[in-house]
């Protein structure tokens, strides 16, 4: 009887759980075919890459930051029927709202795939649950920096926790049929720390910063294996299909210039440093913008962090932004989304003069930030419209 035991617990128990997590990653894992890059459709506008690259356009590209989302009535029609996060793991889902707005704006230049930046909290074996009403919610954020951190997982495996959004990105990359390309993206290290302490949105971010300056060696811990993880996962949207990518670092304006230097410019060179090298070293290369939101005092550092193009807000001049980083980069933004809500005629004229003041080369056209849920369609195409009609004016 105790042999059978034993025989049992060493030998049939390791390989039953050993088949039960591999089928498991499987069922997270891959469910579509993937195509390979060689079978794309070819890109017929390249107009992004090109201004990403520093080469010469004819007009600066235009896309959203969250064009995909809620100001959409097709979005939100889809998104009674779905959970949020269950649509991100659907790759048609995803893939089908992640078109949505070019199908209405063919005027557009950009596809951004539809996820989110928690998808990685989520990966590291966190809850993050979407609250009608409230947005991204932690159940069990990272409070007790012992217990909790230990729950953690450092090193997960990407393929197996998020080969969806690789799926997503392989079927809308076809389904875009080369109209124009798609960006990948993930959320900055500093930015996800904050929301796996915080446990969600928060003015103050009292949390974060308590354990920020509390426990900075556990704080870096966190950061590097954070790092690691946004690296291996651009690397693999890339090998998916993305064609340009975007890192974005939504609460940096949070941080002091010293705190900003000490836990988040590191990191951010870090990721696009070795993304781009990893991704070299298999033959690919791909542009990449950083979005680092209230950070305007680091633009200089930032175009020497190795991105190629720099996001910015809507609180710095457009002449002063371009003084700051010289022609190192490609400049992305920075319209006030405030902007939108203004009469046709002022919101044509805001996007005019910003045209103007960044200059058509080296220039890509968006908003300081996100899409609002308030916004309309319509405000949407007035600015896309703008950007048209704002190049042919000066032609
Ligand atoms: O209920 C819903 O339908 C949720 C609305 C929504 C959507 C459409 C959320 C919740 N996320 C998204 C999609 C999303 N998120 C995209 C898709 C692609 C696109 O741009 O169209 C992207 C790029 C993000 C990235 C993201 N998520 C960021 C970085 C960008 C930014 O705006 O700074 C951040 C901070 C998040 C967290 C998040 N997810 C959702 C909300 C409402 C928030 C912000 C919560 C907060 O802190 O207040």
């Amino acid at each position: 009887m105790f042999t059978d035991m034993a025989c049992f617990s060493a030998f049939v128990l390791p390989i039953w759980l050993l088949t039960k997590r591999r089928r498991n990653q499987r069922e997270k894992g891959t469910k579509v075919k993937r195509v390979a890059l060689a079978n794309m459709p070819p890109l017929v506008n390249d107009l992004i890459l090109r201004a990403a690259r520093g080469e010469h356009v004819e007009r600066p590209p235009v896309w959203m930051m969250r064009q995909a989302g809620r100001y959409l009535p097709e979005f939100r029609a889809k998104r009674l029927q779905t959970d949020f996060f269950t649509m991100c793991r659907t790759p048609t889902l995803a893939c089908e709202v992640t078109l949505q707005p070019l199908e209405r704006f063919p005027g557009l230049d950009a596809l951004i795939i539809f996820s989110d930046i928690l998808v990685i909290p989520q990966a590291m074996g966190m809850e993050v649950l979407m609250v009608k009403g409230k947005g991204p919610v932690f159940p069990a954020p990272l409070r007790d920096p012992d217990t909790d951190f230990a729950k953690l997982i450092l090193e997960p495996d990407i393929d197996a926790e998020l080969g969806y959004v690789f799926d997503a990105i392989n079927v809308t990359r076809i389904q875009a049929r080369g109209r124009v390309p798609l960006i990948g993206f993930t959320g900055a290290p500093w930015t996800l720390m904050a929301y796996m302490i915080e446990g969600g949105g928060s003015r103050t971010l009292h949390n974060a910063k308590r354990w920020l300056y509390t426990y900075p060696d556990l704080s870096r811990k966190l950061l590097e294996a954070i790092t690691r993880i946004a690296i291996e996962y651009l690397v693999k949207q890339v090998q998916s299909g993305a064609q340009m990518l975007q890192v974005f670092e939504s609460w940096a304006g949070e941080l002091d210039t010293d705190c900003f230097r000490k836990f988040s410019l590191p990191y951010l060179t870090q990721i696009a440093k070795e993304t781009k090298a990893k991704l070299s070293s298999i033959g690919l290369s791909v542009p990449i913008t950083i979005f680092a939101k209230g950070a305007n005092h680091a633009l200089e550092d930032l175009s020497y962090s190795g991105y190629d193009v720099i996001g910015v807000d809507w609180v710095i001049d457009p002449k002063e932004a371009r003084r700051c980083v010289g022609d190192r980069v490609t400049l992305q933004g920075n319209l006030d989304p405030g902007a939108m809500y203004a009469p046709k005629n002022v919101l044509k004229e805001k996007v005019a003069d910003m045209i103007q003041n960044f200059g058509v080369q080296k220039y890509i056209v968006n908003l300081g930030w996100g899409m609002q849920p308030f916004m309309t369609p319509t405000m949407a195409g007035t600015f896309i419209d703008a950007v048209h009609e704002a190049v042919s004016r000066n032609e």
